[in-house]
């Protein structure tokens, strides 16, 4: 087979790699569910790993030639293992909502209720949204949080359990700023005779590290994405109690999946590996400091936060007091080079495309390197642009802040897909 470079066999797209490359070098990206996974995981998903059918487990597979990818497998079980210190784990689900598909599908009949956060209060998708199967499949009901404090209702919580009887209560969010008590969640569930899944995607990084309190013993199923603070491939990962293990993995294949993404299997391996050095702990103990930095910053800036602030990687600001949608703020700062995403926010009274809030976070900044001192600076950019929508001369200010801050903060060496 001829061997050419993307740069000269496909000009077309090697071009819109190269446009992403550039615009996550020029920009300061804010996406709380976004990071920048290292060079060896990336070498590790871009490898010939991609080539390989290996549908089945380590050493019992249904094709021939699964040498290499079996040992990658057990690299990453025993290393996910070992860094959530969890009896059981399945690294092949394709992505976070496969992961909650499989325990679901594996653990429930269909009609049976859940019980998730509501997505409008900062739940996900998949814990019941009726626009998603968690919804279609099963009867969704839904808890939030309180209008004073902005946190869980947990009494809310042990109401609905008592009243609704689910066969599943599902703990873990996509846009709450505090810690989870996940024993409470356990409590509930022991009580009501419901199972209790925790999906801590946005805040496995922060448990891998011991930043926040761990749910793989209080819950039933624990699962994940790869790619948010965890740093790894875009990605899923499923734990559980032992006893379970069996159900899940014939619940992922041939349940759900098919061949496993054996290139994003070896990626997790290494991000997972990543993950067990002192540098990761000290890599999000700056996330955290970061976010508090900012949201104290904004705080003094006059902007209102969901909860008054955060004790994770994200926070949520409400821009109903500014006059200002999400929608509208998210264009601006993106016109500034901030790039973060609307957000609707507890009682918010607009839909899901316009919302009063934005969600803001500190991971991949963290992973550039920046510190408190930038992200003081980067409030002060935020109160800027915010609080002068038609000014020209505010944007060009600061995107010329957000170009030297980018140009000081490299993401991978120099720009270019040349290493
Ligand atoms: N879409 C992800 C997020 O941005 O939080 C959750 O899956």
């Amino acid at each position: 087979m001829e061997q050419r470079d993307l740069q000269v066999s496909d000009r077309e797209v090697y071009e819109a790699i190269l446009g992403e490359l550039k615009r996550e070098q020029e920009t300061l990206v804010m996406i709380a569910s976004e990071n920048y996974a290292s060079s060896a995981v990336m070498q590790a998903q871009a490898s010939v790993l991609t080539n390989k059918y290996a549908e089945g487990y380590p050493g019992s597979r249904y094709y021939g030639g699964c040498d290499y990818v079996d040992r990658v497998e057990r690299l990453a079980i025993e290393r996910v293992k070992r860094l959530f210190h969890a009896p059981y784990a399945n690294v092949q689900p394709h992505s976070g909502s496969q992961a909650n598909m499989v325990v679901y599908l594996s653990f429930l009949d269909r009609g049976d209720r859940i019980l998730g956060m509501n997505l409008s209060h900062g739940g996900h998708l998949t814990h019941g949204s009726p626009v998603s199967f968690s919804g279609k499949l099963f009867e969704a009901f839904s808890y939030g949080v309180s209008r004073e404090s902005h946190r869980i209702d947990y009494d809310q919580v042990r109401d609905l359990a008592r009243r609704h009887k689910p066969r599943l209560i599902i703990a873990g969010a996509s846009a709450y700023p505090r810690l989870i008590d996940f024993q409470a969640f356990e409590a509930i569930a022991r009580e009501t005779g419901a199972y209790l899944m925790v999906d801590m995607a946005h805040i496995a990084g922060l448990v891998a590290a011991g930043l926040h309190p761990s749910p793989v013993e209080a819950a039933d199923f624990v699962t994940s994405t790869t790619h948010k603070t965890l740093r790894g491939p875009r990605g899923g990962v499923l734990f559980a109690k032992e006893q379970y293990g069996d159900r899940l993995d014939k619940g992922v294949f041939p349940g759900i999946q098919g061949g496993p993404l054996m290139h994003v299997i070896a990626a997790k391996a290494v991000a997972f590996g990543e993950a067990l050095t002192p540098q990761f702990m000290e890599y999000q103990k700056q996330v955290i400091l970061n976010a508090r930095t900012l949201a104290d910053k904004l705080t003094e800036h006059g902007f209102n936060l969901v909860s008054g602030g955060t004790d994770n990687h994200l926070l949520l600001l409400d821009l109903s007091s500014h006059g200002m949608t999400g929608a509208d703020a998210e264009r601006l700062l993106g016109q500034a080079g901030i790039v973060v995403n609307k957000n609707t926010v507890p009682f918010d009274k607009k839909g899901p495309k316009i919302t009063s809030g934005i969600r803001i976070g500190t991971p991949a900044l963290s992973t550039r390197g920046m510190g408190v001192d930038v992200m003081e600076t980067i409030a002060g950019l935020i109160k800027m642009v915010l609080e002068n929508p038609n000014s020209e001369s505010v944007l060009k200010k600061t995107r010329n802040t957000v170009s030297e801050l980018c140009t000081s903060y490299p993401i991978y060496g120099k720009p270019g897909l040349e290493k």
